[in-house]
C-alpha cells in the first residue's frame, strides 16, 4: 500500500540561483551524516544554487547546532557588510573569501572584493543524527536542539531548516538517509531539506518585500 506521508511539491518553481545557503552539520553518526549532506548539496545544485554560494560547516554533535547556526547567520551578515563597505571604497582586509578562492595575502583589494560573498545567508540547513541509546541523553538532546533551532529561526528571521533525524534504531537512521541495509534503502531526506531551504528562502524574501 502506498504511503500518504511526505511533503507535497512547492506550488511555485524553485529557483535557487540568487540564494546563499549554509549547511551546518554535526559529526556524530558520520555515515548517515555524510549521505544526508551529499543529498542536500546535490539537490541545492539541482535547484540552481551556485557552488560558491553553499557554505558547509561542522560541529561535534547535534547539541552544538543551534549556536553554530546562529553564529553562521550573524557572521555572514558581518561578511556582507564588510563587502559593501569595501565596494564603497573602504578598507579591504582580503579575508572572508569562499573556501575555493582565498586570494594570497597582499593581492589587490579589487580582486579580493570581487571574490567576497556580498550577501548574508538566505537559509541555513541544520543536519544532525540522533539515535536513541539506553539512557535519557537522546530525549534531552532532541528537545534542546529542536527548541534551540526554532529559537534561532524566529530570533534571526532567517529560515533554519530542521534536518535533524531522531531515530529509534540505526536502521531507521540509515533508511532516512537513503542507505538502508535491509530490503528498503529508504529515501534521502537531505533532498527534501534542500527544497525546503530554497522555498523558504525565496518566500521569505518575497514576504519581506510585502509581495503575496
Ligand atoms: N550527538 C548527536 O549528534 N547524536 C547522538 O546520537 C548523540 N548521542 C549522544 C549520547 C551521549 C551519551 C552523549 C554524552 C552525547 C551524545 N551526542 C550525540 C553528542 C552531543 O550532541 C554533544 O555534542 C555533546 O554532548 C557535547 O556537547
Amino acid at each position: 500500500m502506498s504511503s500518504i506521508k511526505g511533503p507535497a511539491p512547492s506550488p511555485t518553481k524553485l529557483d535557487g540561483s540568487s540564494l546563499r545557503v549554509a549547511i551546518v552539520h554535526s559529526r556524530w553518526n558520520k555515515e548517515v551524516i555524510d549521505a544526508l549532506v551529499t543529498g542536500t548539496i546535490a539537490k541545492l545544485k539541482e535547484h540552481g544554487v551556485k557552488e560558491h554560494n553553499i557554505i558547509v560547516q561542522s560541529v561535534p554533535g547535534s547539541y552544538e547546532l543551534p549556536l553554530a547556526c546562529s553564529k553562521v547567520i550573524s557572521g555572514s551578515r558581518v561578511q556582507a557588510g564588510a563587502t559593501a563597505t569595501d565596494l564603497l571604497g573602504g578598507l579591504s582586509f582580503g579575508t572572508n573569501t569562499p573556501r575555493s578562492s582565498t586570494p594570497a595575502l597582499g593581492s589587490s583589494s579589487s580582486t579580493a572584493v570581487a571574490s567576497m560573498p556580498s550577501q548574508p545567508v538566505d537559509a541555513v540547513i541544520a543536519i544532525g543524527v540522533l539515535i536513541k541509546g539506553s539512557t535519557m541523553h537522546f530525549e534531552y538532546i532532541c528537545e534542546s536542539v529542536s527548541h534551540g533551532l526554532m529559537r534561532v529561526t524566529i530570533d534571526t528571521g532567517v529560515p533554519v531548516i530542521f534536518g535533524v533525524l531522531t531515530a529509534l534504531t540505526d536502521e531507521q537512521a540509515l533508511e532516512r538517509a537513503g542507505i538502508g541495509r535491509g530490503g528498503n534503502k529508504g529515501h534521502n531526506h537531505g533532498e527534501d531539506w534542500a527544497s525546503a531551504a530554497v522555498e523558504m528562502a525565496s518566500s521569505s524574501r518575497r514576504w519581506t518585500e510585502g509581495k503575496f
